[in-house]
């Protein structure tokens, strides 16, 4: 650290879909800023995620930026659902055409933001330098630290041992390797059917297994896209009025009402073309347990359908609420355990004893590895910003005030940090939404913020301590609701062991749109300004 002083408006973190879109509105609102990002490229989740299959399960149409019309009537996706490789060009070219690059400084770990309540200043130290900005915009996505767990000898493992959400660059060659993936969330799900069909054996370590739908990915239905495309914007609009910020998902009718042979026919529809929209094929399904245990069956009666071996099937079927963890979208999953070469172990009954240099044991069995993938997720939503050591009022550290629980006002500020804003954070709909749209609405919430702050000559905003409370209150309150809550997951820190265990996303865009507009339309409601100290 060579403590070279440089100041900004504001210095913004990360440099995914978040942080571009925050430089490139920052700067045309006319505030200097600059985009710290530790990887030597842009693309976030994107750029880390590069795992075999990783693909996105929100339609390219919807997963992809409204901010510039130009823009979304010039690009065109390949397929309705875009594979990691498409959306990383789109991001780079999205960093070329509105000339980003020369406020993003790769290879920039941050370390530490520190508030200084004399000079009303961020000081944020990183791997080479420290940066002074009045502004502090954490643009570091909900699912970029990877969970590693402590599996008992993986110190030993001298194999090549990767995890899905760090994934190397250089492409992985499985051909003639016996490999073994530990997880069966979304990751593992999408990368399982193309590693299988190289890999000469491998060993899927499963805890709990995971619904999943198929995509029914298909080259981009032209017809459609002109469609959308002759009425973006409209389109935009209405998604931002659905529960999940996503079209085509809602429908009005109760499951627990309807007769057996009208639910069999939605349900077989969505399974046949809607992916995660198959939840949306009655209203009552995340709502109410009895509905949502007859969509769980229709799709535990399809897996015993689509997989050979019945104790296979069975062990593949899971027995939570569906939804309630993230539901999957995949492209040949189930079918992929009729290969002779692809073997499923149950950790629930028999977990991992000990990694040794080449090989996983069980009780049961040693299996000799030569590759080991960790598909164990993510320290979700809080863990990025965690990560950094941020203090703020009189040197309140964040990750301490979180400890018992993450509170953040809309999930975009947060008592005793003035001046830092989260995009997508804790108490907003983030990872319970069409996360682009999502960010987009949090960059221009922001970018708004700061304006009228200009204008109304304000220099510092922090969210009160009760608005936060009360706000996470009502976060919970919703998610009560529904049968989120009644399933271990990583929408509510279940995964992992030191966190607390709190519901974070808000569910329903449209009731959230309305409320942060109307903070605005009330002076900031919940917000002050200038505080002193
Ligand atoms: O992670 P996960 P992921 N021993 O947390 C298991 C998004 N995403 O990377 O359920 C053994 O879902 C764990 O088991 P359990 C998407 O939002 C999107 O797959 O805790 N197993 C689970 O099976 C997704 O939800 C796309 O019992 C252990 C798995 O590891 C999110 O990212 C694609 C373990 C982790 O599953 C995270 O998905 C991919 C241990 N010690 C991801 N620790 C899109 O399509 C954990 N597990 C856009």
């Amino acid at each position: 650290m060579v403590g070279k002083d440089i100041k900004y408006d504001a210095i913004i973190v990360g440099a995914g879909f978040s942080g571009l879109y925050m430089m490139h509105k920052l700067r045309k609102a006319g505030f200097s800023a600059v985009v710290l990002e530790k990887a030597d490229q842009v693309g976030g989740t994107w750029h880390w995620n590069r795992y075999p299959g990783a693909r996105c399960d929100i339609p390219s149409l919807q997963y992809s930026y409204q901010f510039d019309e130009d823009l979304q009537q010039e690009w065109s996706w390949g397929e309705k659902y875009s594979a990691q490789p498409e959306i990383l060009d789109y991001l780079n070219h999205v960093a070329d055409r509105f000339d980003l690059r020369k406020d993003i400084l790769f290879n920039t770990e941050v370390i530490s933001c520190d508030f200084d309540e004399d000079n009303l200043v961020w000081k944020t130290v990183t791997n080479a330098e420290v940066y002074e900005s009045r502004f502090c915009i954490m643009a570091t996505g909900c699912l970029s630290v990877p969970n590693k767990p402590n599996l008992p000898g993986l110190e030993d493992f001298e194999g090549e041992l990767l995890h899905t959400g760090s994934w190397p660059v250089e492409p992985v060659d499985f051909t003639d390797k016996k490999v073994a993936i530990i997880g069966t969330g979304s990751s593992s799900i999408q990368s399982i059917p193309v590693i299988a069909n190289q890999a000469e054996e491998l060993y899927v370590f499963q805890r709990t297994a995971n619904y999943s739908i198929p995509s029914n990915n298909a080259p981009m239905d032209k017809e459609e896209e002109s469609l959308v495309k002759s009425r973006y914007q409209e389109f935009r609009k209405e998604n931002y009025l659905n529960g999940f910020g996503i079209a085509g998902l809602e429908e009005e009718a109760l499951a627990v009402e309807a007769t057996e042979e009208d639910r069999q026919a939605k349900f077989e529809k969505r399974w046949e073309s809607e992916g995660l929209g198959f939840l949306g094929a009655y209203s009552d399904l995340m709502f109410d347990k009895e509905s949502n245990k007859l969509a769980a069956n229709f799709v535990r009666e399809k897996i015993k359908g689509l997989v050979e071996d019945q104790e296979t099937a069975e062990l593949l079927s899971p027995q939570h609420c569906i939804g309630g963890k993230r539901l999957c979208v995949d492209t040949g999953y189930f079918k992929t355990f009729n290969q002779p070469n692809v073997h499923l172990i149950n950790l629930k009954e028999d977990p991992i004893k000990e990694i040794q240099s080449l090989s996983i044991s069980n009780e049961a069995d040693t299996y000799e590895i030569d590759i080991l993938i960790l598909a164990t997720g993510f320290d979700a939503i809080t863990g990025a910003i965690t990560n950094i050591d941020i203090k703020g009022r009189r040197g309140v550290s964040l990750k301490n005030q979180w400890e018992s629980g993450a509170k953040s006002y809309l999930g975009l500020g947060i008592s005793n940090f003035p001046n830092l804003f989260t995009v997508t954070g804790p108490g907003s709909p983030s990872v319970l939404s069409n996360m682009v749209p999502s960010i987009e609405q949090h960059v221009n919430w922001i970018t708004d913020c700061m304006v009228w702050m200009a204008e109304n000559k304000k220099s510092v905003i922090e969210s009160t301590h009760s608005a936060e409370e009360e706000w996470m209150s009502q976060v919970n309150e919703i998610a009560d609701l529904t049968v989120y809550k009644q399933v271990e997951s990583w929408y509510n820190g279940s995964n992992i062991k030191e966190k607390s265990k709190d519901f974070l996303p808000y569910i329903g865009v449209p009731t959230y749109t309305e409320q942060i507009t109307e903070v605005v339309n009330n002076d900031y409601q919940g917000f002050v300004f200038d505080k002193s100290n």
